[in-house]
């Protein structure tokens, strides 16, 4: 049987990639709708070609109907330049442990969409105090980058308190940045400086999502100082005794704020369609501590 690509199909196919959906996602639909794999492949592989050439050249790309699988051309493919790399932990053959440089840390529990990892002792206690107390006298309450004009604003629905230690300000945030690199296989260079927060009863963090939206007009500027941010970690540096979990309501997630631990999750795209809506719970009894690193596509300067 061949199957012919029309050009409603090939209109489809840049209407789901424009709207955030990975190529991957794309390919399986088309193969659930009833497209022959190879055809569905060499379908997405020339239309995304041809529409990443036409925006790329300003030039309209002839539309070829696309018949058999090409052969494999040499130079990356379309589906290789639609895929953003993104920071990521090495978990095949499913480690308990992972070798983090100077540490071992335990994977807790690990999930692969979204990609979210909770990572147990990621941090010793002693790191853990010594990031609260040489923050405590820096602490302020917690501005967001305010995206429709790249500047910071107070948040209403961030009631913590909050300050940044500069990338390698000391040999203890020096540590822990190489560590965190090393884990997620992301240079030091794309991080931002570790963000140290403090919650106390009733503060939490609404669901948000950690990428800069696209749609607000202040995002071009903040994206000239080392482009999107593809992923963060959370860390906890106290226990509060009830409350303050970090919650993944896309998918059904809550992890508990444990001394030490740390959940890593990643978005290879500015979209809700990564699930990687999280947000801190507010803190029910006695206070919250953590440290955020966020892990940019290109060097943070
Ligand atoms: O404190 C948290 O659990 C939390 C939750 C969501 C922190 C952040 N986001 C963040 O720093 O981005
Ligand atoms: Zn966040």
């Amino acid at each position: 049987m061949t199957q012919t690509v029309t050009p409603e199909l090939r209109q489809w196919i840049i209407e789901q990639s424009t709207a955030g959906c990975m190529p991957e996602a794309v390919l399986e639909a088309m193969v659930k709708a009833g497209w022959q794999p190879d055809v569905a492949e060499a379908a997405l592989e020339q239309t995304l070609r041809d529409h990443l050439q036409k925006l790329g050249a300003g030039r309209a790309a002839a539309p070829a109907p696309v018949q058999a699988p090409a052969q494999a051309p040499a130079q990356a493919t379309a589906l290789e330049m639609a895929t953003v790399r993104v920071p990521d932990i090495a978990l095949s053959g499913s480690p308990r442990r992972l070798d983090a440089g100077d540490r071992m840390v335990d994977v807790i529990i690990s999930v692969t969409q979204p990609r979210v990892v909770v990572l147990g002792g990621l941090l010793s206690h002693e790191e853990c105090d010594g990031l609260i107390e040489a923050s405590r006298p820096r602490l302020a309450r917690s501005l967001t980058v305010q995206t429709a004009t790249g500047g910071e604003e107070l948040n209403p629905d961030r009631t913590s308190n909050g300050m940044f230690f500069n990338r390698g300000e000391s040999e203890l945030v020096k540590r822990i940045e190489a560590r965190i690199a090393r884990l997620v296989n992301w240079p030091v260079e794309n991080g931002e400086g570790i963000q140290v927060l403090n919650y106390k009863v009733g503060a939490e963090y609404k669901p948000h999502y950690d990428y800069f939206d696209p749609a607000e007009p202040g995002t071009p500027t903040i994206l000239k100082r080392g482009g999107q941010r593809v992923g963060t970690v959370v860390m906890y540096l106290n226990e509060p005794p009830r409350g303050g979990g970090t919650t993944f309501p896309d998918i059904g997630l809550e992890v508990a704020p444990v001394r030490g631990n740390a959940v890593f999750f990643s978005y290879n795209r500015p979209h809700p369609g990564t699930l990687t809506l999280h947000g801190g719970a507010p803190v029910l009894e006695g206070e919250k501590w953590v440290a955020t690193k966020w892990m940019r596509e290109r060097v943070f300067e």
